[in-house]
């Protein structure tokens, strides 16, 4: 995998060809993507795909219908989940209103609440 797929808009679908430079067998699952009905776009080795051989590819169609923010992707193969992974920014639809006011407010430290660490 050469580069991370980067930045993305919710309802966008977005192609990602991984090409396997590795020596083992590899997917890709993109975490916290539902894909409803796009399951062969998941990841997971021997459920929803064939892994990607050495030398082989393999084009994603990632279907980003209800995910906004910042996800992540990772291997999904044997014990390979924690080396290979990167994050993917999915900004809001165009003209969509943010859930939040930018406007700060000054808050004083007797109207903070305690935070408690265990
Ligand atoms: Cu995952």
């Amino acid at each position: 995998m050469g580069s991370s797929p980067g930045d993305a808009r919710k309802g966008n679908v977005v192609g990602v060809k991984v090409h396997n430079h590795g020596d083992r067998n590899v997917t890709i699952h993109w975490h916290g993507v539902k894909q409803p009905c796009n399951q062969w776009s998941d990841g997971p080795e021997y459920i929803t795909q064939c892994p990607i051989k050495p030398g082989g590819s393999f084009t994603y169609h990632v279907i980003l219908s209800e995910e906004e923010g910042t996800l992540w992707w990772h291997a999904h193969t044997g014990f390979d989940h924690a080396t290979l992974h990167g994050a993917i920014v999915i900004h809001p639809r165009r003209g969509a209103s943010f859930p939040f006011s930018f406007q700060e407010k000054k808050t004083k430290v007797e109207e903070m609440a305690p935070i408690i660490l265990a």
